[in-house]
C-alpha cells in the first residue's frame, strides 16, 4: 500500500475537521491508507457531528418478485433464464400472503425488486404497486433499480419520465440504489455489458431525482475494481447530488461470490466493509445517510459500521434472495428488538425510521 505524501493526513483531518470536500487524490489516498483505524476516526467524527449517538433502523422486508431475466451479469447468482432450473415467479397472491407479515407494523418499508422478465407486460408493474399500495396503504414502496424502470419505459413505449409518473402515481414512494455495480466503463465492459451502463444509470436517477422522486445509491465492491474506480464512482455520485439532492442514502454492498461466474473470487474481508462505509461518508459530504447493510456485509462488521461512519442499520429484511442465492450465511431476517438491541450493545441508540428516512415516534 502507498503512503500518504508528506502532510496530507495532516491536511485531510483538517479538511474533514472544518466540513471541507475532499478531493479524488485525498479519497485514493483514505482508501490506501493502512491506519484505518484513523480513516475510521475521520468517519466517525463526520457522523457524530450529524447524529451523536444516534443509529437509524427501519422496518422492512425485500420483494423480489421474480428471477427470471434476460440479463447476464457476472456477479449474479439471483437470475435465471425459463429454461434453468431455480427460475421462480411469485404469484400476487402469494406476494400478498408474504407482505401480511408487515401487516401491524406502523410505516413499514416494502422494497420490490426482480430481475428484467422476459415476458410480463408493463402494466404488470403498476399492478403489482397498486395492489400492495391498496392492501398497505402506510407502506413506503421502494421498488424498481434504474435498470427495470429503463426497461420498463422500453415495454411501454414511452419516456422514463412517463413511467415513473405513472409509477408514483400507482403507489412509488422512492426507488432502490440497485443496478449502479461500479461506474465505469471498464467494469461496466467487463461485467455486466448488456444491461445499462454508468451513464444512463445516472441519468436516470437525475431524472427521477428533478420530478421529486427520492432514491439511493449503491456500490457493489470486492471483485475486480480499482481503488480509483472506487473513487470515481463516488465522485460520480457526489456530482449528481450536488444538482438535486435526490439521493437519500449510500450503500455499499460486499460482492458474494459463490454460484456467480465470479465464484473464485475471495469474500473481502470485515476491513474492507468498513473502510466502504468510510469512505462513503468522507467523501459523499452531500448525502445526509450512510447505510450499513448487514445482510451483505455480515452482523459483525454492520455493528462496527456504526463506528465507522455508518448511521442507519438496514433493516429486520425479511426474505432477502438476492445474496443469499449467492453464498451469503446472515439470517434471511431479524426481529425489531433483536435489531434495536443490536444496536443498543454496540453501543449506539436505535431510533427508528420511515422509508423517507423520517423518525417515527
Ligand atoms: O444491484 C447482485 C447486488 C444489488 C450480488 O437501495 C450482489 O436501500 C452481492 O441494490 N453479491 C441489489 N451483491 C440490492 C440492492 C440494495 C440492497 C439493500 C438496500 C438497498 C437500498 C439496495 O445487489 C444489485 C447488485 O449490485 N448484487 N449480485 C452478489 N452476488
Amino acid at each position: 500500500m502507498a503512503t500518504m505524501v508528506t502532510g496530507q493526513r495532516e491536511q485531510i483531518e483538517s479538511k474533514v475537521q472544518q466540513g471541507l470536500r475532499l478531493s479524488s487524490e485525498e479519497g485514493l489516498a483514505l482508501y490506501q491508507e493502512p491506519d484505518l483505524e484513523w480513516v475510521g476516526s475521520l468517519a466517525n467524527l463526520v457522523r457524530e457531528r450529524r447524529y451523536g449517538k444516534r443509529t437509524t433502523y427501519i422496518v422492512n422486508m425485500h420483494l423480489n418478485y421474480s428471477n427470471l431475466c434476460t440479463l447476464s451479469c457476472m456477479f449474479c447468482a439471483f437470475a435465471r433464464k425459463r429454461d434453468q432450473p431455480g427460475g421462480y415467479e411469485m404469484s400476487l397472491q402469494e406476494m400478498l400472503e408474504r407482505v401480511s407479515i408487515l401487516k401491524d407494523a406502523r410505516e413499514p418499508e416494502i422494497h420490490i425488486v426482480g430481475g428484467l422478465h422476459p415476458d410480463y407486460p408493463y402494466e404488470y408493474y403498476p399492478k403489482l404497486l397498486a395492489l400492495l399500495r391498496q392492501t398497505y396503504p402506510t407502506a413506503h414502496l421502494k421498488a424498481f433499480t434504474a435498470v427495470e424502470i429503463d426497461y420498463f419505459a422500453l415495454l411501454a413505449g414511452r419516456s422514463v419520465d412517463w413511467v415513473l409518473q405513472d409509477l408514483r402515481e400507482h403507489g412509488l414512494g422512492s426507488l432502490p440504489g440497485g443496478g449502479a455495480e461500479v461506474l465505469t466503463d471498464r467494469i461496466h465492459q467487463k461485467l455486466y455489458r448488456d444491461k445499462m451502463g454508468p451513464d444512463r444509470w445516472l441519468e436516470i436517477h437525475g431524472i427521477a431525482h428533478r420530478l421529486g422522486i427520492r432514491t439511493s445509491a449503491t456500490m457493489l465492491y470486492g471483485h475486480i475494481e480499482t481503488d480509483e474506480e472506487r473513487v470515481e464512482h463516488l465522485v460520480k455520485l457526489r456530482q449528481l447530488q450536488d444538482q438535486h439532492a435526490g439521493f437519500l442514502a449510500y450503500i455499499p454492498l460486499r460482492f458474494h461470490p459463490d454460484n456467480t461466474p465470479l465464484k473464485k473470487l475471495p469474500l473481502r474481508s470485515g476491513d474492507e466493509v468498513v473502510r466502504q462505509v468510510a469512505l462513503g461518508r468522507l467523501m459523499l459530504d452531500n448525502f445526509d445517510h450512510v447505510k450499513a447493510y448487514w445482510i451483505m456485509s455480515g452482523l459483525e462488521n454492520a455493528r462496527r459500521a456504526q463506528f465507522f461512519g455508518a448511521d442507519d442499520f438496514d433493516g429486520t429484511v425479511v426474505d432477502e434472495r438476492i445474496t443469499h442465492m449467492a453464498g451469503c450465511d446472515t439470517p434471511v431476517g431479524m426481529t425489531e428488538e433483536s435489531l434495536q438491541q443490536m444496536i443498543r450493545e454496540s453501543g449506539r441508540d436505535p431510533v427508528r425510521r420511515n422509508g423517507l428516512y423520517e423518525i417515527l415516534n
